[in-house]
């Protein structure tokens, strides 16, 4: 990063007041961390989407770096959070599944920012239970088991629990917009502003209600996928539209005679939330897709197809709330004169699954979920329109902001700074990670995914469903980019199949990950590896 000194700094930087500065005099940056739930490459243009636009996140992308090999150490909520926090994987900060509670007592990076000088704040989703700390301030979404809800939402500010009227996405950027005016302005800041959009059940802001209404979405490839040539983690999962979408919940199919009546309903629950007039327009929006369903003449594959159609109509309106959230936040940065002076960061907890292999949801090792975006704008560093392939993970954020900042990344953060790869228009530094480790633990649970751990290397993805069943499963991502195919096994793979074996095995004892016991045990089972694919 170039030194500026503080001579060169920008006009409205210096009115602002004493601008913060390194040990060696450069200026010290903003970090503002933008972190939606469930958000996934699908869904945003700056990767390809073939579904919809973004314009302010393209945006970021353009003026920044894209990070197109971006991995979650584990695609669940609460613990990439964790991972996020402390740079380190579940099984050492202890946030393996949205059961835990977060130990808040441990180093994490906001609290080593806040050391080295920063103001540090978080606004939005939190949901790892225990108070915020390392925060100079927090609102945080309650209510819900700690998801939010997309009207009229709770948060606890400040540990007082307070209800803001309005809608979710548009409350928590007027939450960022409102830290960042009232920041002490002697001190960098650091924001995590995380918005619970485009999380399930996907309620649209009421401007954006029914803006795809009539759109027709492209179906994924893999919309009708039976599983063959796999094993049985994806054929008994439960997160498919098929049959775990549900009428109410999830397809909103309710006349608001039924939604007043039957109180007890989650959908009831949130809906009396809404003022009148969105109740109006809701009823409006929804009353052909309940009339549409109740002609009760879609059946089969059809019906899959329609639901998806309904799926992709609500989550992809909710991503525009956070699109323009993203807008308006690079407006007031830009009007205050602190658009190049500050780190912006988008990412998402995890990718998501929209339509492909039938499901929706995540948690699985495959690449729509395990994949996170993420775009960084920071001109000071970072040349504009760069992308990168370099193997990156969660695990990365906390180093990075330390590096940025100019403090000590303590030894045991077990993440890369991706400060050097971003300097360096995206190219991946020599001795860089040859794969992306991946451990999921949340079975049995909502959704039915087993656990699993495996790598993600450049080319292949070796995964292991090591309890309840022991199946191994290898992908050639080259030639099967949609994992359909299992190689794990095919002898045409077989010196390819023990390589990644042996960096599963290096990968994992590097990152402590070993559990002898069982894994190690179930790892070793030699003769098994290589028994033909039934
Ligand atoms: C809720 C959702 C699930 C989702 C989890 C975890 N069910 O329980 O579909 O997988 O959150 O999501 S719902 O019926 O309440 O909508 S996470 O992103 O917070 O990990
Ligand atoms: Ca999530």
């Amino acid at each position: 990063m170039k030194n500026i000194s503080t001579g060169l700094c920008a006009a409205a930087l210096a009115l602002s007041g004493c601008v913060p500065q390194q040990k060696d005099g450069s200026e010290r940056p903003n970090i503002i961390f933008i972190m939606t739930d469930d958000h996934t490459t699908q869904a945003m243009s700056c990767y390809g989407s073939r579904l919809v636009r973004t314009p302010n996140l393209d945006r970021i992308a353009e003026e920044g770096i894209r990070f197109d090999n971006c991995y979650a150490a584990n695609a669940l909520s609460g613990p990439s959070r964790a991972c996020i926090l402390t740079g380190k994987f579940s099984h050492e900060n202890g946030f393996t599944d949205n059961a835990c509670t977060f130990d808040g007592s441990q180093q994490t990076f906001p609290k080593l920012l806040q050391k080295a000088g920063y103001q540090t704040a978080i606004v939005g989703k939190w949901h790892l239970i225990s108070e915020p700390q390392g925060f100079d301030h927090w609102s945080i979404l309650t209510g819900q088991e700690e998801q939010g809800d997309y009207y009229d939402p709770e948060f606890d500010e400040n540990g007082k629990r307070i209800t803001e009227k309005g809608y979710v996405t548009d409350i928590i950027t007027d939450k960022a917009i409102a830290f960042i005016d009232g920041r002490d302005k002697s001190k960098p800041f650091c924001l995590m502003f995380h918005h619970k959009a485009p999380h399930r059940n996907w309620m649209p802001a009421p401007r954006h209600l029914g803006m795809f209404n009539d759109t027709v979405f492209q179906e994924p490839s893999t919309l009708f996928d039976d599983y063959s040539g796999r094993g049985r983690a994806s054929a008994e999962q439960d997160m498919s539209l098929a049959k775990t979408f549900t009428e109410d919940w999830d397809l909103k199919l309710m006349t608001r005679e039924e939604l007043l009546k039957d109180t007890a309903n989650r959908l009831s629950k949130v809906y009396r939330r809404m003022p009148e007039d969105v109740q109006r327009k809701w009823d409006s929006v929804y009353a052909k897709r309940i009339a549409e369903y109740r002609k009760g003449n879609l059946k089969g594959k059809e019906l899959v197809s329609w639901k998806y159609q309904q799926y992709m109509r609500d989550y992809l309106a909710t991503t525009v709330s956070v699109d323009e959230s993203v807008g308006r936040l690079m407006k007031y940065l830009e009007g205050t004169g602190q658009l190049d002076n500050t780190i912006i960061v988008y990412t998402s907890d995890q990718g998501f699954f929209l339509g492909e292999h039938g499901w929706f949801d995540k948690r699985f090792m495959y690449e729509e979920c395990q994949r996170m975006p993420l775009i960084v704008r920071y001109p000071k560093a970072v040349k504009a329109g760069s992308v990168s392939s370099a193997i990156c993970m969660n695990v990365d954020f906390a180093p990075t902001f330390l590096d940025f900042a100019g403090a000590d990344i303590p030894q045991d953060i077990q993440g890369k700074s991706l400060k050097p790869v971003m300097e360096n228009g995206g190219k991946t530094p020599e001795g860089w990670r040859k794969a992306a480790y991946y451990h999921y633990y949340e079975y049995p649970a909502e959704h039915s995914v087993k656990r699993h751990y495996g790598i993600r290397t450049q080319d292949f993805k070796l995964i292991h469903f090591y309890n309840d069943i022991d199946e191994w499963e290898m992908y050639d991502m080259k030639n099967d980019p949609d994992e359909l195919d299992n190689v794990f096994g095919d002898p045409a793979y077989a010196e390819k199949q023990e390589e990644l074996l042996r960096l599963l095995r290096e990968v994992q004892s590097e990152c402590g990950d070993t559990d002898p016991d069982e894994k190690e045990k179930v790892l070793f089972k030699g003769d098994r590896r290589f028994q033909k694919r039934s």
